[in-house]
């Protein structure tokens, strides 16, 4: 390798860089002055990362190269497994808050005292996709929440949505056969519409009431910020006097909840394939923390028995307007991994992690799950030592006799690795601090008993139903329509009509007529009948519980050159105050020239910034630029596209040609605001807490 610098136009840039040519061209940078030497695995400094060993410079490579041969062995084994669902997600560190001891209900330390702050680790997920695929699937999202608490590890492996397909963990591999990719063609890839699935879930009537929430918006969440989270089981609390008491786990987000329409999903997959987690780390990184109030739902044995419903039916819900939820503490989101794999690849979640004073219930679907996740660790990572890796790793003192294995980092030290031991080497029992069982009286015959007490598949399907607003009921409808007309069996297409027809009669014609069925079948014969006199829950609509408020949210602003440079900063600064962001389309990335000549910088060119990456727009054109734009098809769905997901769209007089062009009248309703100065600008702005204008909706057929 010759190290003359070269003597090429760039050579100033190549210096800078410490970059040097080598003969065949090709450049290497050297270590200089504090730099550190690139070595093998094994310590040895490298002198050529570029060039395998050779005979001679157009000759055969060596085997003898062993910087290649351990490089590239390395690289050949960079992947594990992904996980065998819930293979995409993101994850970040933060602490949870304890608001007031709870020491009333449970021993579990992390609960004992107000004001405690106790490191997380939360990874949220889509579960039908692999790693690779988009974000915005339609599909309940992963919420797994790990608490190194003082007493070990505590970790609730949940979903955004409360209730699950199956009643019975056995079921598991079957429901999720069905929803990946049918096994003779592999595809679709993240996508429930298509026979396998629906030929499994009509078939499964237990699964009536997730169906429900799955083709709501709750499965399109607009970020992972905007979730619910839910432990689903009913688990229990158990205090010092060794007393019970049930209870379910919910997180509120402090941003309220959004989702995104179907329409808008599709196209951000395609525009941002990322963007949830790119949501994630902007929010982070710029220093706006997401944060979840952890509630629980707290009740006793003749409580539970006050309902016909089974409280151990993962299927079921307790509503929050019968059991209001207590809040007892804050997760804070405050730092992205350092890296990826190292921490959100390798993360163990494991509902079997429990501190002491928190227990499982005997829901069938738990006690599976108890089994199921570190029976997968092994596989995944490859080594039974998946807790000496730092994130999976108790920030607590843990003191145990287990030894070797693969990776083994830390061993038990001494002459005894094993207890009892009369050399006076290691841990010893605690009965009093240790995991005590919650001493319920179990009995009965041996046998593969489904509970009669589970029997009910609709009432609270229905319930759902009717809790929701009309647009959200709307969703539903348009979710299982298309979902079904993927679905290529006509049979298939009919028993969950039939299904439906148990859970809401409209819901059923209007899907059936969609579908343009001939004929209604029959409704399913209901293992128990549906109850009719359930009252709707208003805690279960999104569009109910909006925030009220833009924080958190996005504007897309597109400009042309020409624009007015004062308006721009007044739209800006309204936008901060309310604790949302902004971000500059541009018809060229290199942003405009106002009118003032100063520079607007812009973040996306028309084509990379299409408006669903937005929560709202601001069109702050000047007629030449807004005539400019129209020409651009880009621009035209932008304004369109903002207009069809009823988003509040703000409007200098000077983009009217483009709306025009895109179809849109600029006096269509209320979600159309002018923007002039520092009044109507804060008109939209204030608009925009509404989030959507879904009265705009009926007249938009998306
Ligand atoms: Fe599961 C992963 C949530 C039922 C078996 N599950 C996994 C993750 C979440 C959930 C959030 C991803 C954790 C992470 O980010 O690493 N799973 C649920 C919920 C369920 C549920 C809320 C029902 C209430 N799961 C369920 C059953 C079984 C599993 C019934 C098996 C009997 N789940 C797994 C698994 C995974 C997993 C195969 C894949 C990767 C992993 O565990 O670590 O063990």
């Amino acid at each position: 390798m010759s190290r003359k610098p070269a003597s090429n136009p760039d050579a100033a840039t190549i210096n800078d860089l410490s970059l040097v040519r080598g003969q065949g061209g090709e450049l290497h940078q050297v270590a200089e002055g504090k730099t550190d030497i690139l070595t093998t695995a094994q310590g040895g400094a490298v002198a050529d990362d570029q060039n395998t060993l050779k005979i001679g410079t157009q000759g055969p490579a060596l085997l003898e190269d062993f910087h290649f041969r351990e490089k590239i062995f390395h690289f050949d084994h960079e992947r594990i497994p992904e996980r065998v669902v819930h293979a995409r997600g993101y994850g970040a560190h933060g602490f949870f808050e304890t608001y007031e001891s709870l020491a009333k209900y449970t021993r579990a330390d992390i609960f004992q005292r107000a004001g405690e702050r106790t490191p997380a680790f939360v990874r949220f997920s889509t579960v039908a996709g692999s790693k690779g695929s988009f974000d915005l699937a339609r599909d309940v999202r992963g919420f797994a929440v790990k608490l190194y608490t003082q007493e070990g590890n505590w970790d609730i492996v949940g979903n955004n949505i409360p209730v699950f397909f199956i009643q019975d963990a056995i079921k598991f591999p079957d429901l999720i056969h069905s929803v990946k990719p049918e096994p003779d063609r592999d595809f679709p890839q993240a996508q429930s519409a298509h026979d396998t699935f629906w030929d499994f879930i009509s078939l499964t009537p237990e699964s009536m009431h997730m169906i429900m929430w799955v083709m709501s918006d709750r499965a399109l969440p607009r970020s992972f910020r905007f979730m619910q989270g839910f432990g689903v089981h009913t688990f229990r609390l158990v205090n010092a006097a060794d007393e019970s008491t049930f209870v379910k786990f919910i997180w509120k987000p402090k941003l309220g909840m959004q989702s995104v329409v179907w329409n808008e999903a599709v196209k951000i997959n395609g525009a941002d394939p990322d963007f949830h987690r790119r949501d994630l780390w902007n929010a982070i990184e710029s220093g706006d923390f997401p944060e979840w109030e952890l509630c629980l739902q707290l009740f006793d044995q003749d409580f539970a028995d006050s309902f016909d419903f089974d409280i151990l039916d993962p299927t079921k819900i307790i509503p929050e307007e019968i059991l209001p939820p207590i809040p007892v503490g804050r997760l804070v989101l405050d730092r992205m991994p350092d890296n990826f794999f190292a921490e959100t690849e390798q993360v163990a979640f494991m509902t079997q992690n429990v501190p002491p004073g928190i227990d499982f219930s005997n829901d069938p679907l738990l006690q599976g799950r108890n089994f199921s996740y570190l029976d997968t660790q092994l596989k995944r990572l490859g080594s039974p030592n998946f807790t000496h890796l730092p994130i999976n790793a108790p920030k607590c003192p843990f003191h145990h006799f287990q030894q070797d294995g693969h990776m083994a980092m830390r061993n038990p030290v001494g002459r005894a690795n094993y207890q009892p031991n009369s050399f006076g080497v290691g841990p010893r029992e605690s009965p009093e601090r240790g995991f005590r069982s919650f001493a319920d009286g179990e009995e009965g015959q041996k046998g593969r008993f489904r509970s009669e007490t589970f029997a009910d598949h609709y009432s609270q399907a229905a319930q759902f139903f009717n809790s929701q607003t009309p647009p959200e009921q709307r969703h539903i409808a348009q979710a299982l329509t298309f979902e079904l007309s993927k679905v290529e069996t006509p049979a298939i297409r009919e028993r969950m009509i039939a299904h439906l027809l148990n859970i809401d009669e409209g819901l059923a014609t209007t899907v059936a007529d969609k579908l343009g069925m001939a004929d209604m079948p029959k409704p399913a014969p209901a293992a128990v009948t549906p109850r009719t006199d359930l009252e709707p829950s208003p805690a279960l609509s999104i569009i109910e519980n909006g925030p009220e408020s833009f924080a958190g949210r996005k504007v897309g602003v597109l400009v042309s050159n020409g624009i007015d440079a004062g308006l721009f900063k007044v739209l800006q600064a309204a936008v901060e105050e309310e604790g949302a962001s902004l971000e500059v389309i541009a018809p060229k990335v290199g942003g405009v020239l106002a009118s003032d000549g100063t520079k607007i910088a812009a973040k996306h060119m028309i084509d990379g910034g299409p408006s669903v990456l937005f929560d709202a727009v601001a069109l702050l054109l000047t007629e030449e630029g807004a005539e400019l734009l129209t020409a651009e098809a880009a621009a035209r769905d932008f304004v369109a596209d903002a207009f069809a997901h009823c988003k509040f769209i703000g409007f200098t007089p000077g983009a009217v040609p483009l709306l025009a062009k895109a179809g849109v009248d600029a006096g269509a309703d209320e979600g159309m605001l002018p923007l002039a100065d520092k009044g109507s600008v804060t008109d939209f702005v204030e608009s925009c807490r509404s989030l959507r204008l879904w009265a705009r909706e009926a007249a938009v057929k998306l």
